[in-house]
């Protein structure tokens, strides 16, 4: 092999790659695009048990769903939904619409943080990792508010 045609063949390599990888970088157009903004987690009476709220919003043409949420300062994080009748039960998963929003919020669904070392209080973050199906998982810092706070969205 010539070093010249060595040259030529590296340079096809290389227009071959950057080939590659513009064209995998395309279908970011056809995925979900999640964005996670405004969460909390309300200062509970006592460190048995906390709720979390948080808001994900998708930008992208593709929905997806949060399958899970875990956190390093909670042994147990479910997702639970408000009945109409007042009562909350846990659900597997959330859909977040294609171009929607999945909102978690007081009076509706929820997250349900149990086993704190110490109680949450005021000026601490609780930290929450969201693990999505289609999506990689997105970790929040999700400071503690009273329990007066509403959010204004
Ligand atoms: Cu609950």
């Amino acid at each position: 092999m010539t070093r010249s045609f060595a040259a030529a063949v590296l340079l096809l390599f290389a227009t071959a790659l950057t080939g590659c990888a513009s064209s995998a970088a395309a279908p970011a157009y056809d995925t979900p695009v999640l964005k996670v903004t405004g969460a909390y987690v309300r200062q509970p009476p006592t460190a048995d048990m906390a709720a979390g709220y948080f808001t994900v919003t998708n930008t992208g043409r593709q929905p997806d769903r949060l399958t899970g949420v875990s956190s390093d300062d909670a042994t147990s994080v479910t997702m639970h939904r408000t009945t109409a009748q007042n009562w909350m039960e846990p659900v597997k998963a959330f859909t977040i619409p294609a171009g929607g929003r999945l909102v978690l919020r007081t009076g509706g669904d929820h997250l349900m943080l149990m086993g704190f070392g110490k109680k949450p209080t005021v000026g601490e973050t609780i930290t929450l990792r969201l693990r999505f199906a289609a999506s990689d998982s997105i970790t929040v810092r999700a400071p503690v508010k009273p329990t007066t706070y509403l959010p204004s969205n």
